[in-house]
């Protein structure tokens, strides 16, 4: 496999042009480079007016690190390959992919066009109507279609075993378990909530809790899990959303990934306290952030159980009242991984621009106060939250 960026944009144009049909022999293509994300390079093909293409490539390390940091070039034949899988069962969600080549380690795929990166569209307090809905019946059905209810017990083992991603997985073993809960080096702490940080190192009963999450993530390989699903990884217009990036899948705890998404939209719910703009309508846009979470749990489990009861395959697996019992245990796992989220984006590593374009330290940090205080909450009370009702209290109460 390569260890080479591509050479320059002719490399890249000579590429495409082996493996898609798109263009024109005289066709003049452009190639500008688009990834902001933290590990990949990114480009797009375009002909000036015509069609255009997304080239994703992987380097032996991490994009916004470098050589210090080696990480395996596996992770985008996990990626092409979990994205076709998932086109099986969502496709409407997911972008085509034309081309997975494993000696460049690149991905030739569809471009999402006038689609705009969702942490973008939040931030700008753009209202989706779709939004919701498409991401809980993405999340239920390729969960569920991956997941021992449905696949049957030798199909699973070999899934299993091809989405091995210790690498990916490490660095979420890393970024959401450990280093927020210590004193890590790799952490970017506002100086203004040092003392709060400091507070989380020493609560006890919430490392054992946080161990708890992690030992899950380890070791539970419910369904395929996309694995990082966060507002980066999902683009959107009012009537689309397509979910890219599954370069973390690997089978693991299904509330990890709706736990994701959740996280995400309360780390905006956190932020914009102290945004720019219009008070009225911040908490307008609060208000719907906290519908979309209801409405997104609400496609999610609806989805989910309707695919449990309908296309369970496994009989020991049919029983309605260990169906319940599963819809529980995602919902608490939900909880749980939610605030890991929460945490580890206001005092890890990779923070979010939710948060970061407070410009004021002291402002952004009430905000990440709260952010703390919310993830802290969640994660200690994932058991004893019993319903959306009780959830959505407990993060209005942040405001009192
Ligand atoms: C060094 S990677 C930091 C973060 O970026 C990715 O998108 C994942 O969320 C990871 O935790
Ligand atoms: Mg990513």
């Amino acid at each position: 496999m390569t260890k080479h960026k591509f050479s320059d944009d002719a490399a890249i144009i000579a590429f495409v042009r082996r493996h898609t049909r798109l263009f024109n022999d005289d066709a003049s293509l452009v190639v500008t480079e688009i990834g902001d994300g933290n590990i990949n390079f990114v480009y797009r093909v375009a002909e000036p007016g015509g069609a255009s293409v997304i080239v994703k490539q992987a380097l032996p390390y991490v994009r916004i690190i470098g050589e210090g940091w080696p990480l395996s070039l596996d992770r985008i034949r996990i990626e092409a390959e979990s994205l076709v899988l998932e086109a099986e069962h969502a496709g409407e969600w997911v972008p085509e992919v034309y081309h997975y080549e494993h000696d460049l380690a690149a991905i030739i795929m569809q471009d999402l066009g006038e689609h705009q990166n969702l942490r973008h569209a939040l931030n700008e307090r753009r209202k989706l109507p779709l939004l919701a809905q498409h991401l809980g019946l993405f999340m239920a059905r390729t969960l569920f279609h991956t997941s021992d209810m449905h696949l049957d017990a030798h199909q699973k083992k070999a899934l299993v075993k091809r989405f091995i991603n210790p690498d990916l997985c490490k660095i979420t073993e890393d970024l959401f378990f450990l280093d927020p809960y210590c004193d890590h080096e790799r952490n970017a702490i506002n100086p203004p909530l040092r003392k709060a940080a400091e507070a989380l190192w020493q609560d006890d009963r919430l490392k054992v809790e946080v161990a708890d999450l992690k030992y899950a993530f380890l070791n539970r390989a419910e369904a395929l899990l996309h694995g990082d699903l966060h507002s980066g990884s999902i683009f959107v217009t009012e009537q689309s959303t397509k979910v890219i990036d599954p370069e973390f899948a690997y089978f693991g705890p299904i509330g990890f990934d709706v736990g994701s998404v959740i996280g995400n939209l309360l780390l905006n719910w956190c932020g914009q306290h102290e945004q720019a703009g219009d008070a009225q309508e911040r908490q307008d846009w609060r208000g719907w952030l906290l519908v979309q979470i209801d409405k997104l749990w609400h496609e999610f489990s609806r989805e989910f159980s309707h695919l449990m009861a309908e296309q369970t395959i496994d009989e020991s697996l049919q029983n309605p009242r260990w169906q319940a019992r599963r819809m529980l245990q995602i919902w608490s796992d939900t909880l749980g991984f939610a605030g890991t989220e929460l945490i580890r984006r206001t005092i890890g590593l990779a923070h979010v621009a939710d948060l970061e374009t407070i410009e004021d330290a002291a402002r952004r940090a009430q905000c990440e106060a709260m952010a703390l205080q919310l993830g802290r909450e969640l994660i200690l009370q994932r058991n004893d939250i019993h319903s959306m009702t009780e959830l959505l209290d407990l993060v209005r109460q942040l405001n009192d």
